[in-house]
C-alpha cells in the first residue's frame, strides 16, 4: 500500500473534501478460494481446476461520488490458461461462481469490468485476452455495455507472469467509466450505472472475482490506491437544472455586507460547479452578482460585478477557460427577497449562475 499523505496534501490544495482510508487486509472479505497473501495482496485462485474466489471491500461505496482505484493484477503464466478476473459493483457481499462466469456470471444487479483470458466461442468472446464492461451477470458479449477490446495494445497476451497496473476511474457527473492498463487508456464508456443497473440505489460494494474451469491460472490482486472525492459533484437534480439553462443561486456563496471577496465556506459549492463545467465542455456559464439595498445603487452595481468576477476568477483558477465565462453585476435591482431583515439581505447578497450552450 502506498502512503496516503501525498493524496491528502493534494486534496487540501484543491479544496476538495477527500476521504482516504489506509486499507488493511481486515477491510476485505475473502470468499471461495481467495485468501490474503500479505502486503495488501490476495490470491484469488491457484493454478488448479475449478477454483472460484472473490475479494470484497467490506464497506459500501456511494457511486454518486467520484473515485479512482488502482490495482495490480497478475493473470498467471500460461497463455492457454483461464479464466481471468472481473472487477464488480454489487449491492451485496456474496460468493461467485466458477468457470467461464469468472465469479460474475449470474450476479444481478451488478456491473462488471471483465478481464477475460479464455475464449468461449458461445459467449462471443474474441480470441485475444479482452476487456469489456458487462452487466447483471450476463457474460455474452451481445449483452455487454461496451464492445470487447484487447486488454493490452496489439492484442498481446496478458497471462505473461507479470503484474499489470489496472486503473479504474468513475465520474458520476458525466457517468464516465475509464479503464487504463499499464498507463494506457483501454476503454472509456458513459453509462448511467446508478439509474440503469441499480435502480437509483447508489450504495454498492466493490470486489474482484476470479475463477478457473477445465483450464486454469494463478490469479492475484494487490490494492494499490483508492481515492474517494466526496462532495465534489452536484446531486443529479441540481446538475440537470443547471445544465438545462435555468438560473441557479449558488448555495453557500455568501458575502459580508459591502465585501466582494469569497469566503472559504464557498469553495465547496464552487468546486462542484467547476467539476460540472469540466464534465460539460460544450456549456458556457453566465455569472450574475447581486447585492442587498444597503448603500448607493451605483456602489452596489460595482460591488455586484466584483462578486461575479470573484466567482469567475475562482473558476479560471480551477482550470475553466475564461472564454467560457461571462460575468455581470446587477446591483440591487433584482432582489430575490424583500430587503426587510438581516436574513433576507444576506440572501440577496448572492451570485446566480446559468449554463448555456452557445449557438454554433
Ligand atoms: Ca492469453
Ligand atoms: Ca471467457
Amino acid at each position: 500500500m502506498k502512503p496516503f499523505a501525498p493524496f491528502l496534501f493534494f486534496f487540501l490544495l484543491c479544496f476538495c473534501v477527500a476521504a482516504q482510508k489506509a486499507l488493511r487486509p481486515s477491510d476485505f472479505l475473502t470468499t471461495g478460494t481467495a485468501y490474503s497473501s500479505g502486503n495488501d495482496c490476495f490470491q484469488l485462485t491457484a493454478p488448479v481446476i475449478w477454483q472460484g474466489g472473490t475479494v470484497w471491500y467490506r464497506e459500501p461505496i456511494d457511486l454518486q461520488e467520484s473515485f479512482e482505484m488502482e490495482l495490480k493484477l497478475f493473470f498467471g503464466c500460461d497463455d492457454e490458461g483461464a479464466d481471468g478476473m472481473v472487477f464488480i459493483f454489487h449491492p451485496r457481499l456474496r460468493d461467485g461462481f466458477q468457470g467461464e462466469g469468472i465469479g460474475f456470471g449470474g450476479l444481478n444487479p451488478a456491473l462488471g469490468i471483465e478481464m477475460d483470458t479464455y475464449m468461449n466461442p458461445h459467449l462471443a468472446d474474441p480470441e485475444y485476452d479482452h476487456l469489456a464492461v458487462i452487466k447483471n451477470g450476463r457474460m455474452h458479449h451481445s449483452l455487454s455495455i461496451s464492445k470487447a477490446v484487447p486488454l493490452l495494445p496489439g492484442s498481446k497476451n496478458i497471462e505473461d507472469c507479470k503484474n499489470h497496473r489496472v486503473n479504474i476511474k468513475w465520474n458520476p457527473v458525466n457517468t464516465n467509466l475509464r479503464i487504463s492498463i499499464d498507463g494506457s487508456l483501454r476503454l472509456s464508456t458513459n453509462y448511467d450505472i446508478i439509474g440503469k443497473i441499480f435502480r437509483g440505489n447508489s450504495r454498492v460494494y466493490w470486489g474482484i472475482s476470479s475463477a478457473t474451469g477445465g483450464k486454469y491460472n494463478t490469479h492475484k490482486v494487490c490494492m494499490e490506491k483508492l481515492e474517494f472525492a466526496k462532495s465534489t459533484v452536484y446531486d443529479k437534480n441540481t446538475a440537470a437544472r443547471i445544465r438545462s439553462g435555468e438560473e441557479y443561486t449558488l448555495k453557500g456563496v455568501d458575502f459580508l455586507s459591502g465585501k466582494t471577496s469569497l469566503q472559504q465556506s464557498s469553495y465547496d459549492e464552487l468546486d462542484k460547479l467547476a467539476t460540472l463545467l469540466k464534465a460539460s465542455p460544450d456549456h458556457h456559464i453566465y455569472i450574475k452578482g447581486h447585492t442587498d439595498d444597503v448603500g448607493s445603487a451605483s456602489a452596489n452595481q460595482m460591488i455586484s460585478k466584483k462578486r461575479a468576477d470573484a466567482v469567475r476568477d475562482y473558476l479560471i483558477q480551477k482550470g475553466i477557460s475564461k472564454n467560457r465565462i461571462k460575468s455581470a453585476g446587477l446591483g440591487e435591482s433584482n432582489p430575490k427577497f424583500k430587503n426587510n431583515s438581516p436574513e433576507n439581505r444576506l440572501k440577496n447578497r448572492r451570485v446566480d449562475v446559468m449554463l448555456i450552450i452557445p449557438k454554433a
